[in-house]
């Protein structure tokens, strides 16, 4: 399951909004296939593990993280595949979220005289399956935050300057982060500030993640390198419903996508957002900021990771604070995350915190 754990994590940001599933076929002792979601999220892990295992699928076990779909959608259920197979037993990590699926895969399993095993290492694929969990029970995708900050949490001087603060193996390791998620969002102030790509470079990826940016009013520069790019790699525009008109027409001309979204005081409703997101089919987004975005987000609660890279400067109290006001007055309102792992990156520190349950 190990193995049919770390095949998924393979898929993750390139199968949205399918989930990342992995599956391992074992005869007499060895493996005979392996299979992961591909990208766009078809085929499934099983078609790809039983492709690969022929006939020695016959009296195997299937080593799946996450329960077989019983529905047939554009390809016939693989609950369906794995008993056409002559699989004998079929070992699952837990089950699907999705109503179609939940629970009929393992019956139909059962029913085929299959010997069914489910929640073997049920709280890894719980972590691996959240952002696809979140997509079908609570509309939105899983919200990674990442700060890189100077060492008293700061990300720009008082005159802006924010290139750079962490050096070239945190930058790069946030790439490779970037390529694990469907999307990487970011607010309008960092559009406007760094004129970022928000690509994964140097890493050879197949599909890149959506660029998102968060911005009511559509006040983007037409002339930077998100617009330059977005026939190619998309390019999705939160705004207000009040966004002006030849805006809207400009963006669109550009070849971004635009998503009206709910306002809350002066900025966009951060919980509307990730919902018009989620509906959109990503399951996993990658917020790199900036200070106003993730306050909004840290504020409704909806930060799920948060990722840290600390750099070794002090910019001081007039610098530009990695996180907006939160206006709070009592420290017990404080959101509050819980130490994952932590690990020196180059010159740097990063850290990585989930959100706590307290
Ligand atoms: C599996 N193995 O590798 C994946 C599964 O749109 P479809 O027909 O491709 O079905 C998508 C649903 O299939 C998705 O909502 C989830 O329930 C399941 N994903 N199932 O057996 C896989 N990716
Ligand atoms: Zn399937």
């Amino acid at each position: 399951m190990a193995l049919a754990l770390s095949l998924g994590r393979r898929g993750q940001g390139q199968c949205w909004p399918n989930p990342a599933v992995g599956c391992v076929i074992v005869r007499d002792g060895r493996i005979a296939g392996r299979g992961w979601t591909q990208p766009g999220g078809r085929p499934h892990a099983e078609t790809e593990a039983l492709g690969q295992a022929g006939e020695q699928a016959r009296g195997a076990t299937a080593y799946v993280s996450l329960e077989p779909c019983s529905h047939t959608g554009k390809t016939p259920p693989c609950a369906q595949a794995l008993i056409d197979a002559g699989v004998a037993r079929v070992v699952a990590a837990i089950e699907d979220s999705d109503p179609r699926v939940s629970g009929h895969g393992f019956t139909m399993l059962r029913d085929a005289g299959i010997e069914v095993t489910t929640g073997v290492c049920a709280d890894e694929a719980a972590r691996d399956h959240a952002g696809f969990f979140f997509k079908t029970e609570q509309g939105r995708p899983f919200v990674t935050l990442k700060l890189a900050s100077s060492f008293d949490g700061r990300i720009a001087t008082a005159s802006g300057e924010s290139k750079w603060i962490t050096g070239p193996e945190a930058r790069r390791a946030v790439h490779a982060m970037r390529a694990r998620h469907d999307a990487v969002m970011v607010g309008g102030g960092t559009a406007r500030a760094d004129d970022p790509s928000l690509t994964v470079r140097d890493l050879g990826v197949t599909r890149q993640p959506v660029r998102v940016v968060i911005s009511r009013h559509l006040d983007l520069p037409l002339m930077g390198q998100l617009a330059r790019s977005a026939r190619d790699i998309p390019l999705w525009i939160c705004h207000g419903t009040g966004a002006d008109a030849d805006r809207l027409r400009a963006w669109n001309g550009v070849g971004a996508t635009l998503l009206p979204c709910a306002a809350d005081g002066m900025q966009l409703d951060a919980g509307d957002v990730l919902q018009q997101l989620g509906q959109a089919g990503l399951t996993r987004v990658f917020c790199e900021g900036g200070s106003a975005l993730a306050a909004s987000l840290l504020a409704q609660d909806l930060v799920d990771e948060l990722i840290g890279f600390t750099a070794g400067l002090g910019m001081g109290g007039d610098g530009l604070s990695s996180i907006g006001s939160l206006g709070l007055e009592a420290l017990a309102d404080a959101p509050r995350f819980d130490l994952l792992d932590v690990r020196p990156v180059g010159a740097d520190i990063q850290h990585r915190w989930v959100r706590s349950l307290r």
